[in-house]
């Protein structure tokens, strides 16, 4: 999964793609790089970022997500995105996936989802982005994520939403120190048991540049490359099916090597 963020402030590639044009070259260059999904975000959702109204990201993504789809015809597009209303705007554009890190917090999602018989991401976060990295806690994170993965799914079940509709992503960093992301990290294999695919997304973030530098002095989001890449491997190899990317050229020969070694 690519990551297309027309946004200016996200916290590594804002303001970069925010012209449909520029959008659309990227995601056509990260197709060729072999992304299979290309996920469009109008939101950032970095710690302290500030919301944006529903009009101002659906004008963000719809028109990218539309051109994206003319251009790339088959291409799965996500959009990334917490509200019903963006959501909806991005499915009539061509978008088949919806990627909620807020896992069907507006009342209205499900009913969007099932008029477009979309499948979505369930991300789970602690709080939301403007507080969430202000001392989170969990007893056990792992187990907990775990627990709020079955209730989201029971929740979306008894708005007619079955089960195999829906991607489960731990939300790296969202609401997370550095070593509940490692914990998570060391027991993706816990959520297999659960029957649906697992989305990881480590790609620059912040603990990443906190383990190769310091917790004072993490690395910059542009030196987390190869940090990344370790981190995407080793959740591949414990079974993840979507890893949420930036660079995509570099992710794909990673996974292309491991694939045959794998076999
Ligand atoms: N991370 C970010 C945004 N959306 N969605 C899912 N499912 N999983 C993630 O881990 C995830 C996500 C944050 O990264 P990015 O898009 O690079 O930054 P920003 O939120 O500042 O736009």
């Amino acid at each position: 999964m690519g990551i297309l963020n027309v946004t200016p402030d996200s916290f590594s590639d804002g303001g970069r793609y925010d012209r449909p044009e520029a959008a659309v070259a990227r995601a056509v260059e990260m197709a060729a790089e072999g992304a299979a999904l290309i996920d469009v975000g109008g939101e950032s959702t970095r710690p302290g970022a500030a919301p944006v109204d529903a009009e101002e990201e659906s004008r963000r993504v719809a028109p990218v997500v539309a051109a994206i789809a003319r251009r790339l015809p088959g291409m799965w597009i996500s959009v990334d995105t917490s509200k019903a209303v963006v959501a909806r705007r991005g499915l009539e554009a061509g978008a088949r996936l919806i990627n909620d890190v807020t896992a069907l917090r507006d009342p209205d999602m499900p009913g969007v989802l099932r008029n477009f018989g979309a499948p979505a991401v369930l991300m789970h976060m602690q709080g939301d982005p403007r507080g969430m990295q202000v001392n989170p806690v969990y007893g056990d994170v792992v187990a907990e994520i775990r627990a709020f993965f079955e209730e989201r799914l029971a929740f979306a079940a008894d708005r007619g939403l079955p089960r195999d509709r829906f991607v489960l992503d731990p939300g790296l960093g969202f609401g997370k120190t550095t070593e509940h992301n490692l914990a998570i990290l060391r027991g993706l294999d816990s959520f297999k048991t659960l029957g649906r695919p697992i989305l990881v997304g480590a790609s620059r973030k912040s603990f990443v540049g906190r383990v190769l530098g310091s917790e004072d002095r993490p690395l910059p989001p542009s030196e987390r490359l190869e940090g990344s890449l370790a981190a995407h491997l080793w959740a591949a190899d414990r079974g993840a099916r979507i890893l949420r990317v930036h660079d995509v050229a570099a992710t794909a020969r990673v996974l292309r090597l491991w694939r045959v070694l794998a076999g």
